[in-house]
């Protein structure tokens, strides 16, 4: 028998529905945002890059911290779900200077309270990870808070426990994607707790949409570095002389090709899985 799906929200990309009480249904369209707008046009398969990437670092990560993930669907861009109560808190760690953490380090020489060394340039990587949590902005932009305003959403245990355990995730995602060729240059995961108040990773974790990828045969510090998955898009988008207010721009077949490619070469070298493969057997990251 099937249970009934209930739409309850739409990200910029992705799709949430419950299945009963206890169940959400999270589907990723092919949809693709560049300068926080998303375009007319669709990348192919893109929503089955980023489901077969969550899927497969859950997989891998059950030791560090368990996974909201129950199930992949065999359509490789749903996933079932267990409901938990989401923690207020999106939770970043940077190990290079990038984004909103070199904007605050310009400005104030520190992000989110850490104080940093001085002299540091754009994109160079830090002495060591840190966490540097936002608040979840209902429209806008997240907005980076200290451990105090953290400990006030969150208190103070769970704080310690939400940062030790996004320190470790990241530590270990991003030595095993550097030994691919592909620098993880900060990432966002969001939490929740289940029924007995036990820490559980959420929503997606190391996809090229929660995290900065870089190629790390390119990597040259002093200035932005290109982003391994989208730079065609923005490439495209800034040639056209668009204003990056809706609607953007529809892409030409070689931007859409050229990205397809890289998001599948994302998907194969951090997962050593041939994207066909996925296709045929979803399960295959799970392994
Ligand atoms: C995730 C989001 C959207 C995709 C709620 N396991 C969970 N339990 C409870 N809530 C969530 C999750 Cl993942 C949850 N989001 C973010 C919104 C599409 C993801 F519209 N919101």
């Amino acid at each position: 028998m099937s249970e009934t799906l209930i739409h309850v929200a739409s990200g910029k990309v992705r799709e949430l529905f419950t299945i009963g009480d206890e169940r959400l249904l999270l589907v990723a369209s092919d949809r693709i945002s560049t300068f926080d707008v998303v375009l007319p046009t669709e990348i192919p398969d893109k929503g089955r890059v980023l489901t077969g990437l969550s899927a497969f670092w859950f997989a891998r990560t059950g030791d560090v911290c368990p996974s909201h993930l129950l199930e992949l669907r065999p359509d490789g861009r749903s996933t079932e779900c267990r409901r938990l109560e989401m923690l207020p808190l999106e939770c970043v760690v940077r190990g290079y200077l990038a984004g909103s953490g070199w904007k605050d380090y310009l400005r104030t020489g520190s992000t989110s309270g850490h104080a940093l060394p001085a002299g540091l340039r754009e994109s160079d990587r830090l002495p060591e990870p840190i966490f540097t949590p936002s608040t979840k902005a209902t429209s806008g932009h997240d907005e980076n808070i200290d451990a105090a305003q953290a400990i006030e959403l969150v208190g103070r245990e769970r704080y310690e426990e939400v940062e030790r355990t996004s320190l470790a995730l990241y530590r270990f995602a991003s030595e095993h994607a550097a030994a691919r060729g592909i620098l993880i240059a900060d990432t966002k995961f969001e939490f929740g707790l289940d029924a007995e108040g036990r820490l559980v990773l959420a929503d997606e974790a190391f996809t090229p949409d929660s995290s900065r990828f870089w190629p790390a045969d390119e990597y040259a510090p002093g200035g932005p570095q290109p982003s391994f998955d989208k730079q065609f898009v923005r490439d495209y988008c800034e040639s056209l002389g668009w204003d990056k207010t809706p609607p953007g721009p529809e892409l030409p077949d070689d931007v859409v090709s050229g990205t397809r490619a890289r998001y599948i070469d994302a998907f194969e070298r951090l997962t050593g899985i041939a994207f066909a493969d996925y296709l045929a057997e979803p399960s295959a990251v799970l392994a």
